[in-house]
This record gives C-alpha cells, sequence and structure tokens, in this order.
C-alpha cells in the first residue's frame, strides 16, 4: 500500500469530546451500517500521551497528601471505600492496589466457580450497591462474583473524592514517634510501581515513592507474596508482638470473628479484611464474602471516628 502522509494536527488542536464524531454528535445506532463513511476524529499522538500522563501526574501530586490510604483493591478494600467516600466528600481518598486489575480474590465465587455467596445480614450491602441476588434462606447468592465486583469498582471509581493506582504496591509504612517507649503512629505508606518492587533484587537505585495521610487502612488479604503486608510489617517494626497466623477453615466462626475484630491496631493504621485473620489468629470462611462487605462498612466506621473527633 502507497505510504499515506498524515498531516499533522496544531499543537492547539481543540481535545476532541467523547462522543463527537467528525464534528457531529452521532449515536451508536446512527452509525451502523454507515461505515464507508466512518472516520475517528483526527489525532495527533502527543495528544493521547498528554491526556493520560497530565491526569496521573496532577492526581499524584494532589494525592501526596490524602486523607486516607486504603492498601489492597480486594472485596473489603472496595467495600471500605464505597462507604467512606459515599459518606465524606469532603474526604480525599487514595487506594494502592498492587495488582493491574483490581478486586483481589472476589473476581470467582470459590475455586473457579462463578457464583457468589454472602450470607445474611450482608444481602444489605448488596442492595446498597444494586447488585441483584438469588435468595436460599440464610445466604443469597450472586449469579457471578465478576457482576458485584465489577459493580462496586464502577461506584467507588465515579467518586470524585477516590483515586485508584493499580499496578502500584505499598513498600512500606511511614511513621511518626508516638511515645517515649518506641510506639509509632502510621503517618502515610511508601510506594514504588509493582513491577518496580518486584526487581529490588536484581536492579539498583529504585527508591519509592511516598503519600502522607493521618489514617491508613490496610486490607491486604491473608498472607501470601504480597499478603498481609501491612501487619507483618508491624511485626519487623516490633509494634505488634507476633502474628496469630491464620487458622483453618470455620465460616460460622470467621465471617462473626473478622467484622468484629476490625479496628485500629497501632495509631494511623486500621486493618480489615482477612489480613485481620493473620493478626488475631482468626479462622478463614472460605468461599463466603458476606464479612468483608461488612468488614469495609465497619473499617469505614472506625475511620470516620477519627476525623469526627
Ligand atoms: O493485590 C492484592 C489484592 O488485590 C492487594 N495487595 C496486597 N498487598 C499489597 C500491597 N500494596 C498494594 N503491599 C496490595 N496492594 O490487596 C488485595 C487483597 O484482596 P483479597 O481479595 O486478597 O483480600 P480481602 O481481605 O479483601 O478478601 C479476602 C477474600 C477471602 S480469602 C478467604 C479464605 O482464604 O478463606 N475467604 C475470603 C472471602
Amino acid at each position: 500500500l502507497p505510504h499515506k502522509t498524515i498531516t499533522p494536527i496544531a499543537k492547539d488542536a481543540p481535545v476532541p469530546v467523547a462522543g463527537v464524531m467528525n464534528g457531529s454528535t452521532k449515536t451508536i445506532e446512527e452509525m451502523a451500517g454507515n461505515w464507508e463513511a466512518f472516520s475517528f476524529s483526527a489525532i495527533r499522538e502527543s495528544q493521547v500521551s498528554r491526556a493520560m500522563t497530565s491526569r496521573y501526574f496532577a492526581d499524584l501530586n494532589d494525592y501526596a497528601e490524602s486523607d486516607i490510604v486504603i492498601v489492597g483493591a480486594g472485596s473489603c478494600g472496595l467495600s471500605t471505600a464505597y462507604c467512606l467516600a459515599k459518606a465524606r466528600s469532603d474526604l480525599k481518598i487514595a487506594i494502592i492496589e498492587a495488582g493491574v486489575a483490581p478486586g483481589g480474590g472476589a473476581w470467582l465465587g470459590g475455586q473457579l466457580f462463578s457464583a457468589m455467596v454472602m450470607r445474611k445480614p450482608a444481602d444489605a450491602f448488596l442492595r446498597e450497591i444494586g447488585v441483584p441476588y438469588e435468595e436460599e434462606g440464610a445466604f443469597v447468592v450472586v449469579k457471578h462474583a465478576a457482576l458485584f465486583t465489577s459493580t462496586i469498582l464502577s461506584k467507588v471509581l465515579s467518586f470524585p473524592n477516590v483515586k485508584l493506582f493499580n499496578a502500584t504496591s505499598v513498600e512500606d509504612l511511614i511513621t511518626r514517634p508516638a511515645d517515649a517507649q518506641g510506639g509509632v503512629r502510621i503517618a502515610g505508606v511508601v510506594t514504588n510501581w509493582t513491577l518496580v518492587a518486584m526487581h529490588h533484587d536484581d536492579q539498583s537505585c529504585m527508591d519509592p515513592n511516598t503519600i502522607n495521610a493521618p489514617v491508613i487502612i490496610s486490607t491486604t488479604g491473608h498472607d501470601g507474596p504480597f499478603g498481609a503486608f501491612s501487619v507483618k510489617r508491624l511485626v519487623s517494626m516490633q509494634q505488634l508482638g507476633a502474628l496469630g497466623g491464620m487458622r483453618g477453615l470455620d465460616m460460622n466462626t470467621a465471617e462473626n470473628a473478622i467484622v468484629k475484630r476490625t479496628r485500629e491496631i497501632v495509631p494511623g493504621l486500621i486493618v480489615g479484611g482477612m489480613e485481620l485473620s493473620e493478626v488475631d489468629g482468626a479462622n478463614r470462611m472460605g468461599p463466603t464474602f458476606g464479612a468483608m462487605a461488612l468488614s469495609g462498612v465497619k473499617a469505614a466506621e472506625e475511620a470516620l471516628k477519627i476525623f469526627d473527633v
């Protein structure tokens, strides 16, 4: 094919508006069957770069001082973010998620099965976010876990006071002396791109970045390559004696315990979801997610107590 020269667009070319095609507002239906005449609005590549980087770096600048940082965007972290952002539009909430895909273990119900089980009374949370379910007596069933996760994600990301930094890991906690006995208060998080964090052993000079915040909520799940991050760090910095270690599966005991024990573990650091099982030696619950949603509700409540004093 002959090379086609594309005339560069002037530097100050207007940024095309979503839904506007070749200067005319067309609907999807109007486009259908008319593909010969179809063309995207012209663009210069740098406009795409700047549309992304200008926003990302403005957010990075803005959220360097946040009100709340949520570490981990699994079912508990996302439930926490939803409650906080809904209750307080004045608080700046940063979510740091190590994975590219937020959602943690909540894209499937258990093993590789689609349906997600929530024990009552966590069905209240599903009604709150508008996820349909089937009644099964003591519990309800969402037809696909991804319906829960995609719905809560879309709600959380729609709040103007929430920024999700995914593919970003919390590598450490920022601390301040809290007393004369060596106690600390948590005052922020130390972050890095996850791909960088994974290469500290074979690359040099990869210092991290920081976010200051008076309240950190850690929901990094049970122990694993990334899991239980904050509580393991509290042990190595001698703010927790030893971890209790997650115990075997007992749905009835585990779900009540996780919700009830969701709390501020050291000043400035609230822990929720399965990360808590490692602190207290609580049982795991396996594939039932009600405790994750309600631990999120409680973590938000605990955080707001700090802002309300
Ligand atoms: O990628 C992790 C996941 O998305 C993220 N994460 C972990 N360490 C991180 C770090 N920085 C940033 N250092 C980090 N992000 O945290 C998220 C944890 O999500 P999860 O789904 O693993 O935990 P959860 O407590 O929200 O939900 C637990 C769900 C489980 S586990 C379980 C069992 O094993 O019995 N049962 C249920 C319902």
